[in-house]
């Protein structure tokens, strides 16, 4: 029986982003410098494949620095950690290592400067997302405040409205951050910004190569995470973008096919956290039944790389 034709949209760039790269090396190395088990607080990345690749290979996952021993290493996860989780290690004399993406770090510092020179943060972001506590977390409880929808903007209480700042979680919708952004200059005129946002290169580009593909397709699938905050974005962006069906999967397993049912063309990216080989799998099982014929959708060229530590060495 001949395969009905299928044109595959590949999305480019999708997948690993540089702080996912360096984060899952940095588990690597832990592990061959101070043998299994070595800890991480929160899933490294947000994506079970990648998870349980490193459990296998030693690593034990926790949510909390309290499940940790004191006698082994641990990482913290690429979405940054409070102040006072660093803090409880040192305290506990713990070997630990910081796998927070540079770009994550960067607006940890940015919130810290501006708290210092007499501003009171507000962060755009999602409640509850490991990088919003985290970044929440970098001052004390109750300093910085929370928004996530321009709604939110409308009922914020702030001590002063001329003396504020805002940071962003990395990941979000670059289109909805400029509504929450624009909302908030205009109730607070004088409040003090980032040059854009803090969304973060990864996260811009998958959403502009994920705006150019889903008008040409009959669906979008995300490869990713449900817990993964970047994923879903992508998802939201091809849903808002003329993709009609846009849908997550986490793999080739989970593609409804009768959902696809007299689909012609799909496009297909991946999170930032999720790897190629389950890209490739999804790929394959289109091969499986349609005669494929893939097209690469390029809008950027990423070359963003962030050194690992040769050494790896706990911070002063
Ligand atoms: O849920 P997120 O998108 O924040 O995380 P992820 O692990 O799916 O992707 C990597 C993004 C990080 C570490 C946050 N900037
Ligand atoms: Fe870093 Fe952006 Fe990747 Fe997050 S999504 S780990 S901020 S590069």
């Amino acid at each position: 029986m001949t395969k009905p034709a299928l044109t595959l949209y590949l999305a480019a760039p999708r997948g690993f982003c540089a702080g996912v790269d360096r984060a899952i090396k940095i588990v690597e190395m832990a592990i061959g410098k101070w043998g299994a088990p070595v800890y991480v607080r929160h899933e490294i990345v947000h994506n079970k494949f990648v998870v349980d690749s490193l459990r296998e290979k030693g690593a034990v996952f926790v949510e909390e620095l309290d499940e940790c021993p004191d006698d082994r290493p641990v990482i913290f996860s690429a979405h940054g950690v409070p102040k006072s989780v660093p803090a409880a290690a040192e305290a506990r004399e713990m070997i630990y290592v910081d796998a927070t993406c540079p770009l994550v770090s960067k607006v940890h510092i940015e919130a810290q400067r501006h708290a210092e020179a007499g501003l009171q943060m507000i962060m755009i972001g999602h409640k509850g997302h490991p990088e919003t506590i985290g970044t929440m977390g970098q001052l004390p409880e109750g300093e910085v405040l929370l928004v996530e929808t321009a709604a939110d903007v409308a009922t914020v209480e702030v001590r002063d409205p001329d003396r504020l700042a805002y940071v962003t979680q990395t990941t979000l919708s670059v289109d909805d951050t400029k509504g929450i952004v624009a909302a908030l200059v205009e109730r607070f005129p004088n409040i003090i910004g980032p040059h854009k946002e803090d969304i973060c290169y990864a996260t811009t580009n998958r959403q502009e190569a994920v705006k150019s593909v889903a008008p040409k397709a009959d669906a979008l699938l995300v490869v990713g995470a449900p817990n993964s905050s970047n994923s879903r974005r992508l998802v939201e962006v091809g849903a808002k973008n003329g993709c009609d069906y846009a849908q997550l999967v986490q793999r080739a397993e989970n593609i409804d096919w009768r959902a696809l049912e007299g689909i012609r063309s799909v496009a297909i990216t991946a999170g930032a956290s999720a790897p190629e080989l389950l890209v490739n799998e999804v790929i394959d099982a289109f091969r499986a039944r349609y005669d494929v014929t893939v097209e690469v959708v390029e809008t950027a060229v990423e070359t963003v790389e962030f050194k690992v530590p040769r050494v790896l060495r706990q911070p002063a």
